[in-house]
């Protein structure tokens, strides 16, 4: 029996395929393989609030199985306020709500999902797409601050994007905790952690930072994270002008919770390999958003210092590439992952 080990950079959390019936009802009998064999090959390839109590929970050695600890230290770093513009995008998100993409389970037009989504890769240009630092110095910041960031956002909000495309440039693997409008579970961490419900909102347990305004955090991750670069050339302004584009292509995909996700996550968290501006990847990353599954990201942007790692559970350096360490399902088609997903993980399966 195969085994994938989950040792992102540092050691392991090895886990044994091992679980049997999971139900493919409405997918071709080839399309979906347990647990151990990699689907890969099909792909698309084109393309908080005690001060001074944090208790960071999980590291990159670790999966871990649990949410994470509210109790938390407040801490922004920066007060920088949004500006008229910002406040005019944060009016987008509720307005896209209202057409958002109806049922997200239901058979899709994939040439459609793929245009769109590639045209929502060109309007971001090349942020998010590739390691701006070196992945000697990035195993050296990773060795330094060994914990994993945590993320709380939803995949359709051109804030939170700003931050995954800094992530990707920074090579930084995050958890990241989905907070679709209509969800509550992470919401309540958001809002006891933070004091008000708004996103991004980032905890940093290296540092026992915690901080919402996407500016702000753009500029945290780049100051600790990116050895004195400044963010991206217009990765700050950017979301201004072309921030909302993705989000009106997909029509609010990676917004709304699903009405039939499950109540509750699974036990280990799930895996996916994935750069910000990767067409198919973003295809998989909103529906972890809908069904508000908590994930491991691992950014494997150009140059990233993890395409070693990508390679070792895929045989293969392209993404998405998803692992869920609970059924030992992985694939790298992002079509057969998002079956798999609103499959496993609704109210009648579970
Ligand atoms: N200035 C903030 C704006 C953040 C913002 O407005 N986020 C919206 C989503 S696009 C939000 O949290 N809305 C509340 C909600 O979704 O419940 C930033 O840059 O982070």
């Amino acid at each position: 029996m195969m085994s994938y080990c989950s040792h992102h950079l540092l050691n392991s959390s090895c886990i044994t395929g091992g679980v049997s019936a999971i139900p493919t009802t409405s997918l071709p009998a080839s399309s979906v393989k347990f647990p151990q064999i990699s689907t890969r090959g099909f792909g698309n390839r084109d393309c908080v609030s005690r001060r001074h109590n944090f208790q960071g929970k999980s590291t990159d050695a670790d999966v871990e199985t649990s949410e994470p600890s509210t109790s938390i230290s407040v801490n922004n770093v920066n007060a920088s306020s949004s500006g008229p513009s910002t406040s005019f995008l944060s009016l987008l998100c509720p307005l896209l709500k209202l057409f958002s993409g109806g049922d997200p389970s239901q058979q899709r037009n994939f040439t459609l999902e793929a245009a769109t989504s590639s045209l929502a890769s060109l309007a971001r240009f090349a942020w998010g797409s590739k390691s701006v630092v070196g992945s000697s110095m990035n195993k050296e910041i990773t060795s330094n601050f060994p914990m994993r960031l945590q993320l709380y956002e939803f995949e359709a909000c051109p804030f939170c994007r700003r931050v995954r495309e800094a992530l990707t440039e920074l090579d930084l693997s995050v958890e990241v905790y989905p907070c679709p409008k209509g969800s509550s579970r992470h919401r309540e961490v958001v809002k006891r952690s933070g004091g008000k419900e708004q996103f991004p909102f980032l905890i940093d347990p290296n540092s026992g930072i915690s901080m919402h305004e996407s500016g702000d955090i753009v500029k945290y991750l780049f100051e600790r994270y990116g050895g004195g670069r400044s963010p991206s050339t217009g990765l700050l302004e950017s979301t201004l002008f072309t921030g909302w584009v993705p989000t009106l292509l997909r029509a609010g995909r990676g917004m709304t919770l699903w009405e039939r996700s499950s109540p509750d996550p699974p036990p280990e968290k799930l895996e996916l390999f994935s750069y910000e501006n990767n067409a198919f990847a973003r295809i998989v990353r909103e529906a972890l958003c809908e069904l508000e599954l908590p994930y491991i990201l691992q950014n494997v942007g150009d140059g990233s210092c993890r395409n070693d790692l990508l390679f070792k559970a895929s045989g293969s350096k392209e993404v998405p590439y998803f692992i869920d360490h609970n059924t030992g399902f992985q694939s790298g088609d992002y079509k057969m992952i998002i079956s798999y997903l609103f499959q496993t993980y609704s109210v009648a399966t579970m």
